[in-house]
């Protein structure tokens, strides 16, 4: 994997005009950074005078999103770095309220519409690959609460558009109780005005969680083969076809697809490497590299790969068998647990699982889960010890010393689970490790949905692409810690710009850091957009830390939508905050030598 060149192009949006700017877009594997508490403040807006210089940035859009954007055709590889620019308050107030509700930048997504293409992350074989042409047929189940609608409809219809109508039987969504009052209006009427009859909604009376919801999505559903999708993914290129296949050959097996990346900050789609699933002994969901033995078979990089367990949202599973396997435990609440449980089950009972490379879907790794569970209990933790219970033999063990206040805690009625692995003559959760799992070891717990790394990404290091004083050519001064460089959450000013000195010297990377003296990196917490740009430890995975040095002198945020100003010029505390893009002279900034 090398970086993706995009090229000079201007881009007509039906409505924004953007000017792209001659910029790698390199693709990142990097892990989402670790969940931050939150807190949401009303934002600051500065004021700033305006200078002669520079047009004015392009003209607000209209505020209607219209149902299809006109995207097609272009890749999501291709994104503008400022499709999340900031024009006005209304831009500011649904960027906010979006990464508060949904933990993503929802501007963009409103901004791509409904419909978008996707670059093509499969290995170049896969496109050879026949596949039979009577295949089941398929009914999609999409549970969801609390979904950004753009979100929401982004992965409706890249199914109804990347799916063969024969193969397509029905989407089922299933909305869990949504707490957003618009949703539910916009939904019933998009539904009505838009979709076809395949798509249908449930609706559950109250919140039941993504465990139950799914078991209420399948009760309703038809066709041969269940697959499940979360509500924020984007579906590749002959997706389900791979998914098929091997179900038809043998109905005991469940896959999975790749699940790609779709960065929270830029909605940019980009490939994972090829990953299984494993676990640790606090029962988090991990990824593992592929053992080399898994690797053998005469297709080579492209052959499904035996998993010991999945992530959870995304696979497939012939109906019937999902019905006799137990369908989930619904004693199970919210969110969390049900993965490994129905992992666990399926190899201990007869089954196989498998993640297909030739099967493509994109996955929104948001930066933290947005919502609770209605009693705020720890819903993972009451999940977790059910299946230890269940299935974990002498095994559960090695979690409760992980977790030894668990130990004695409730966790209800498991009978009718117990019955379900005596009825299917399950084997023995030894048998599992030994046959399954035999890497798995002692190691610590690892705590949220993480997107799949490459193994080498430490190794790798970003190619400089310009370094020397960042000067803001207003007030020609240049951007330097207010205290030391190595202070971590330290801020910035300007000051007066001193070629000798070498805590002044900013270096700018293809990864689009800012990494000055050498030591830390100008990063923009998403959250709070109103505080000033800190100094913090380089995380190479974008958003907070990425900035465009392009056209006209800004000096852009990509995650924030807005530019790097100084705040009061005439001020000799050189102040700087990040305010809405209007080509003023205090924003306008060079790194030079
Ligand atoms: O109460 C709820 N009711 C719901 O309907 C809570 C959630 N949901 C919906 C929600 O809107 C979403 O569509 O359920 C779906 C999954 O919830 P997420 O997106 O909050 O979960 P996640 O992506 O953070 O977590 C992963 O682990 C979960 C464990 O319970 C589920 O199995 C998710 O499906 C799973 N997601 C994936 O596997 C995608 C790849 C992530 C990785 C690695
Ligand atoms: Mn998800």
């Amino acid at each position: 994997y090398g970086c993706l060149f995009t090229s000079v192009t201007w881009t007509l949006l039906l409505f924004l005009y953007f000017t792209l700017s001659q910029e790698s877009q390199p693709f990142k594997y990097v892990p989402v950074p670790g969940g931050q508490s939150f807190s949401y403040q009303r934002r600051f807006q500065p004021r700033f005078t305006r200078g002669p210089g520079p047009p004015p940035p392009p003209e607000d859009p209209p505020r209607e999103q219209p149902h299809r954007a006109p995207a097609q055709g272009r890749k999501a590889a291709d994104l503008s770095p400022e499709m999340g620019m900031i024009f006005n308050e209304q831009d500011q107030e649904i960027r906010d309220m979006g990464y508060h509700k949904h933990a993503f930048n929802v501007l963009i997504s409103n901004r791509l519409g409904y419909h978008r293409d996707l670059p093509d992350t499969r290995n170049e074989k896969c496109k050879e690959k026949v596949y039979p042409l009577a295949l089941p047929s398929a009914s999609v189940v999409i549970c969801f609460f609390n979904e950004a609608f753009s979100a929401l409809l982004r992965t409706v219809h890249s199914v109804l558009d990347r799916t063969p109508a024969y193969l397509l039987h029905e989407i089922i969504l299933v909305d869990d109780n949504s707490e957003l009052a618009d949703l539910k209006e916009e939904l019933d009427t998009y539904m009505r005005q838009n979709l076809p009859a395949k798509v249908k909604l449930v609706r559950n009376e109250k919140r039941e969680g993504l465990i139950r919801g799914r078991v209420i999505g399948a009760s309703h559903a038809t066709g041969e083969v269940l697959v499940f999708l979360d509500s924020h993914c984007e579906v590749n290129e002959m997706w389900l076809q791979p998914l098929l296949t091997p179900i038809k050959e043998d109905r005991r097996t469940v896959v999975c697809p790749v699940i790609d990346i779709i960065s929270a900050d830029t909605l940019v789609y980009s490939p994972s490497p090829i990953v299984r699933g494993g676990f640790n002994w606090g029962l988090h969901f991990k990824w593992d590299p592929v053992p080399l033995s898994e690797l053998r078979s005469p297709e080579g990089s492209i052959a499904p790969i035996r998993s010991p367990t999945m992530a959870g949202g995304l696979f497939a599973m012939e109906r019937k068998y999902f019905n006799d396997l137990g369908q989930y435990d619904s004693g199970m609440d919210i969110w969390g647990g049900e993965n490994l449980e129905i992992s666990f089950r399926i190899w201990m009972c007869g089954g196989q699982l498998l993640i297909i490379p030739c099967s493509r879907v994109g996955h929104i790794f948001r930066k933290r889960r947005p919502y609770g569970s209605p009693g705020g209990q720890d819903t993972m933790a009451h999940n977790s010890l059910r299946l230890a219970h269940v299935w974990m033999d002498e095994y559960k063990e090695q979690y409760f010393a992980l977790r030894p206040e668990l130990r004695t805690r409730s966790y209800g009625d498991i009978s009718e689970r117990l019955a379900v692995r005596k009825r299917l003559q399950c084997r023995s959760f030894k048998w599992y490790l030994d046959t399954i799992y035999p890497e798995m070891q002692v190691s610590a717990p690892h705590n949220k949905a993480q997107q799949p790394v490459f193994v080498n990404k430490a190794l790798r290091r970003p190619k400089v692409l310009q370094r020397g004083r960042l000067r803001n050519l207003h007030v020609d001064k240049c951007l330097v810690a207010q205290g030391r460089p190595s202070q971590k959450g330290g801020v910035v000013v300007v000051k007066s710009c001193d070629l000798n000195d070498p805590e002044q010297e900013w270096v700018y990377d293809e990864e689009h850091e800012l990494i000055l003296a050498g030591l830390l990196c100008l990063d923009m917490s998403e959250i709070r957009s109103s505080d000033p740009p800190r100094l913090m430890k380089c995380h190479g995975s974008g958003g907070s830390q990425q900035w465009t040095l392009g056209k006209s002198n800004r000096l852009y945020q990509v995650s924030v939508g807005q530019c790097l100003a100084v705040v009061d010029p005439l001020s000799h505390k050189g102040y700087v905050a990040m305010a809405i893009c209007d080509g003023s002279q205090s924003q306008q900034w060079q790194l030079q030598e």
